[in-house]
């Protein structure tokens, strides 16, 4: 596949796997919360786009999307949904601890600005160890009101460690807009005063994602150390936890929303291929969904004797 249908296929993929989680939701066969990622694809497509296998990627709560451009199994992602013992976690996790080691998809976590520090320690071990592998740690723009954010970025602008901060930044934490949370837009410079670099792509278009994390990924490779920043302005289509639509509870006008469907990072990641290809392209990643619904719909749930293991009490 080109580069073009590389990048399409990420976000076909993601959006496709999401409605069919919208249209499974209601049936009450997925035992978790979904954090939805329809409108904000382009951001996990560009980045694991520019990614190896051996580089390393850390979610949130909202990483349906990560999990999945990164090449995650897309059987055990639907099985976790589905609480099935056959699932990324054997049905404990959920929707929001997705993981896959062997693509490196190394997990979401729901405390908000936890994978921050994660990334920076998976990218300092990497450091000591000799490895020019890149981590990158996704975050929303809520996660950057955390401590953690601020001594992360310290310690690895110092360490000069080679992680990618990407800062997925859709203009909400739950229903909170950002100037009601902080007294400036400008999470981007906040990251410059550590003497990293940092650029903004705020129309959120795949191509430009991927380029600027290809970017940052050769020059950690070539030994030119990290870290670098990266923050991806971008929207959220549907409502901040599960399935549906929520202007209707007024923090948010659905107007605002129309600049970002104009520019939907499906029919724009879309618009370079032939409508023979994009066929191809969709009928085959049809087949993989459907297959792992189906897996997932029929594998058995975990035994009862399984309930304390491999969780913490
Ligand atoms: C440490 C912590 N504090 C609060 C919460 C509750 N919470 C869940 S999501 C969220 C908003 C985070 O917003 P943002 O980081 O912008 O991510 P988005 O949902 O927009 O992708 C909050 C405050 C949490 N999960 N963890
Ligand atoms: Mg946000």
């Amino acid at each position: 596949m080109t580069l073009e249908e590389r990048l399409f296929a990420h976000v076909y993929r993601i959006r496709r796997v999401e409605e069919r989680v919208s249209v499974e939701y209601p049936k009450d066969v997925i035992r978790s919360p979904v954090h939805l990622s329809i409108g904000q694809e382009a951001v996990a497509a560009g980045v694991c786009e520019a990614l190896g296998k051996e580089d390393a990627i850390f979610g949130t709560y909202r990483s349906h999307a990560t999990y999945i451009a990164k090449g995650g199994d897309l059987r055990k992602m639907v099985a976790e949904l589905y609480g099935k013992d056959a699932g990324c976690c054997r049905g404990k996790g959920g929707s929001m601890h997705l993981i896959d080691p062997e693509v490196g998809a190394l997990g979401g976590s729901a405390v908000v600005a936890t994978t921050i520090p994660h990334a920076a320690g998976w990218a300092y071990a990497n450091k000591i160890r000799g490895k020019r592998h890149v981590a990158v740690a996704m975050f929303g723009d809520g996660a950057v009101e955390e401590g953690v954010f601020y001594e992360t970025l310290n310690f690895a602008a110092l360490k000069k460690l080679p992680v990618i901060f990407v800062l997925e930044n859709n203009g909400y934490a739950i229903h909170s807009p950002l100037l009601t949370r902080q007294p400036k837009d400008n999470i981007a410079e906040r990251a410059a005063s550590f003497g990293i670099p940092a650029e903004v792509i705020d129309d959120g278009d795949t191509r430009s994602i991927y380029e600027a994390t290809a970017r940052a990924v050769q020059a950690i490779r070539e030994g030119k150390e990290g870290p670098f920043f990266i923050e991806c302005r971008i929207y959220r289509w549907k409502e901040h936890v599960g399935i549906g639509e929520d202007w209707r509870f007024g923090y948010r006008h659905q107007a605002e929303a129309q600049p970002w469907i104009e520019r939907d990072p499906l029919k724009v990641t879309a618009a370079p291929l032939s409508e023979a290809r994009r066929q191809e392209i969709e009928t085959s990643i049809e087949a993989e969904i459907a297959d792992a619904f189906q897996f997932a719909e029929s594998a058995p749930f975990p035994d009862v004797s399984e309930l304390l293991t491999d969780v913490y009490a």
